[in-house]
């Protein structure tokens, strides 16, 4: 896997120049002792030329977070699985437009980071805001090379996405990709077609860059990509308590809507069910067993052996929801949930539910 330097291309050539200089002041000083021909200490001129023969002091690592985690998205064909394959090392990367969720992991040294690379197909972009909660920080790929009608799509998903609650505020890199093809847009352009404001030290950064090394006048890996990434993850870690308490506290909203979502789907199923029980509501007579079999099939649904063992409460929700065979597994899910976090339910709270709705379809 390739590693990532951490450290800016203008750095790393500061860095160059200053060791080149050192070289240079260690070798003006052998050539001044030479000059003046100075006795020199064997052992020492032995320790000075190994001191001057070892490599600089290594940087201290960066110190990222355990974990970040990145949600990268954008619209098909944008560039998004070739970026991340080429930041993993792939130096001629092949790809195929992703269906669905691809996880991408990232090590760095003491740190892991997860790149969410979600397919940018028109089909797939409904599951995209079922990962926003959970990101510390996005990575938003245009291909600016599109066609206008591709582009004018790309710019209103863009803008969709980047308004969404879960998004906003969160660091966002910015990408316009392929930008070195003759065809491509200029960033700037992007930028304003887009709405992406760029404030100075703050948390957007928008670069343009050529995802696919091949793609590049040297066939190498673009050298704005470290920076970019960099920034990224030094903008995540910078701001990491925050965004870590904002990522819980959207999980949590996400869990609740889930719930609710779920709750309003029961509910509909359970409509329905009964319906079909009694030939309502639009709906013809299926599933519906005899009473006998109707609750038989309601203890076994609750763990008993026979009938006899489901209580008078039970037997009267059974016949409430006219036997119908889904009906009585989910008010048996309702009574004995498989899973213990689930809530558990008891006769009344079911039977109050299920006159609930028989009220609306009219049974009451
Ligand atoms: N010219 C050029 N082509 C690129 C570059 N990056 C990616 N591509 C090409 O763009 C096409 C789409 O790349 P993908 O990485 O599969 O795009 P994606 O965004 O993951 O697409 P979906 O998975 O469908 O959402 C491929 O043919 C890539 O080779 C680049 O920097 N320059
Ligand atoms: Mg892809």
């Amino acid at each position: 896997m390739r590693t990532i330097p951490l450290r800016s291309t203008q750095e790393a050539k500061n860095k160059k120049v200053l060791e080149a200089q050192k070289i240079e002041d260690q070798q003006k000083i052998i050539d001044d002792n030479n000059n003046k021909q100075i006795a020199v200490d064997a052992e020492a001129a032995a320790a000075a030329a190994a001191a001057a023969a070892a490599p600089p002091p290594e940087e201290a690592p960066k110190q990222y977070p355990k974990r970040m985690t990145m949600l990268v998205v954008g619209i098909d064909n944008s560039g998004k699985s070739t970026f991340l394959k080429t930041i993993c090392g792939d130096e001629d990367p092949k790809t195929a437009p992703t269906v669905g969720f691809n996880p991408v992991s990232l090590n760095l040294g003491g740190s892991n980071v997860s790149f969410y690379d979600i397919g940018g197909g028109a089909k797939i972009r409904d599951i995209w805001d079922s990962y926003y909660h959970d990101v510390h920080g996005v990575i938003y790929m245009v291909d600016s090379t599109s066609s206008d009608m591709k582009y004018a799509e790309a710019c209103k998903v863009a803008k969709e996405t980047l308004g969404h609650s879960y998004i906003q505020g969160k660091p966002l890199l910015f990408v316009c990709n392929k930008i070195d093809a003759a065809a491509a847009r200029d960033v700037e352009e992007v930028k304003e077609d887009i709405n992406v404001f760029e404030p100075p030290g703050g948390n957007v950064k928008c670069v343009g860059l050529n995802a696919h090394p091949m793609k590049t006048k040297d066939k190498q890996i673009d050298e704005r990509i470290d920076p970019a990434l960099e920034w990224l993850f030094d903008t995540v870690a910078a701001d990491f308590e925050n965004i870590k308490k904002r990522v819980e506290s959207d999980c949590e909203l996400e869990k609740q809507k889930q719930e609710e979502e779920k709750r309003i789907k029961d509910r509909r199923v359970m409509r329905k069910s009964i319906s079909k029980a009694y030939g309502v509501d639009g709906e013809d007579v299926e599933d519906a067993f005899s009473q006998e079999d109707g609750e038989e099939f309601l203890a076994q649904e609750i763990g008993f052996m026979k009938a006899e063992e489901l209580e008078e409460d039970g037997k009267e929700v059974a016949k409430l929801v006219g036997y119908q065979k889904l009906a009585l597994m989910m008010v048996g899910g309702m009574f004995a949930p498989i899973s213990s976090k689930k809530k558990r339910y008891t006769w009344a709270e079911i039977k109050s539910y299920v006159l609930a709705i028989r009220g609306e379809v009219g049974l009451n």
